[in-house]
């Protein structure tokens, strides 16, 4: 254990991120959130947090996923699009919950479209030629595939293709190119990846710093929240709001009356203070929390 504890300070792991484009906000907030430092910006090629080993490589998120298999890089911040069409040899280790987007098939407006059935036959322009080959084997079509790398949405307007498969978000892109989207191939977020075989010291750094991404991740989905009650109203409260473990009761000055501290998820949060104001909660404040660790 001695040893594997010495060599973990001198190991490092290096961790690919994008250079530019949208997901590299997300991927460093992310680490700074996780509290690593970073002392140069990102216009080098690659970083060294200065509080943590891990050391970041700049490049193209088209290049992570070869990177990470050839462990020029140990882990890398992909897209979830990007990780399944490159087919390396890399293990998805952890969902990020940023760069939420969707691969969609679309087709020109005037497309009277009532079923996948309308691709037999066609073409399809697109950059990620794996997915689509796949999606319509699942769904038995025959259709021709054209793999073009960028502006894949003019495609139908200049007759390249009958259709396309691309990245959605707002939709505002499709719209303005006379497209619409009718079959949803694959939902997509950003993921952590890791090469198939790394060191045990690395291992363990990556261990740690998921440990970190998963505090910050749960703290996100939860809000600390406050409120008065009156002290029959306690116990029916704490089944709606148990927290972590249970609430912290501290008695009010005002008699009869306590104030009650927990955790709530922030997906059912307004359901449960409608309930909770119901049963005589009042003075409600939620916080946001910053790190949470069960
Ligand atoms: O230079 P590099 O090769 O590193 O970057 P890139 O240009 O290939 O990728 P980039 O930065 O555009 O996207 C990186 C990743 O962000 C993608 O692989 C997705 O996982 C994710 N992502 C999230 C998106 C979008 N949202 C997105 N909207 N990737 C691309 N788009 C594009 C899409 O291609 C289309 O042109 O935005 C347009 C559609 O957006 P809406 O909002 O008009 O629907
Ligand atoms: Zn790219």
């Amino acid at each position: 254990m001695a040893m594997l504890n010495d060599k973990m300070e001198t190991e490092i792991v290096r961790i690919a991120v994008q250079k530019s484009g949208r997901l590299q906000e997300g991927s460093i907030q992310l680490l700074k959130e996780s509290s690593l430092r970073f002392s140069n910006g990102k216009d080098q090629l690659k970083t060294k947090a200065v509080n943590f080993p891990v050391e970041l490589l700049f490049l193209r998120d088209d290049d992570i996923p070869q990177y990470v298999e050839d462990g020029v890089a140990d882990a890398g911040i992909v897209g979830e699009n990007v990780f399944i069409e490159k087919q390396k040899n890399n293990k998805l280790v952890n969902r990020l919950n940023f760069g939420i987007c969707r691969l969609s098939l679309a087709v020109p407006r005037s497309v009277e479209y009532t079923n996948i059935q309308w691709f037999n036959g066609k073409n399809i322009a697109t950059s990620y030629p794996f997915i689509v080959r796949q999606f319509l084997e699942q769904n038995n079509i025959q259709a021709g595939i054209h793999e073009i790398s960028g502006s894949v949405e003019i495609a139908p307007g200049i007759g390249l293709a009958d259709a396309i498969c691309d990245i959605v978000s707002t939709g505002s892109t499709l719209l303005s190119n006379g497209l619409k989207e009718v079959e949803v191939v694959l939902r997509s977020e950003a993921v952590l990846i890791a090469g198939p075989d790394l060191s045990a010291a690395k291992q363990s750094i990556l261990d740690k710093l998921l440990f970190r991404i998963e505090a910050v991740q749960k703290a996100k989905n939860n809000k600390y929240i406050l409120l008065n009650c009156p002290n029959e109203a306690i116990e029916p409260i704490t089944r709606i709001i148990p927290g972590m473990k249970s609430p912290t009761i501290l008695p009010l000055a005002k008699k009869g009356w306590s104030s009650l501290h927990s955790v709530v998820d922030e997906n059912d949060f307004w359901e449960k203070i409608d309930q909770m104001k119901a049963l005589g909660a009042e003075g409600i404040l939620v916080i946001p929390i910053e790190k949470m660790i069960l």
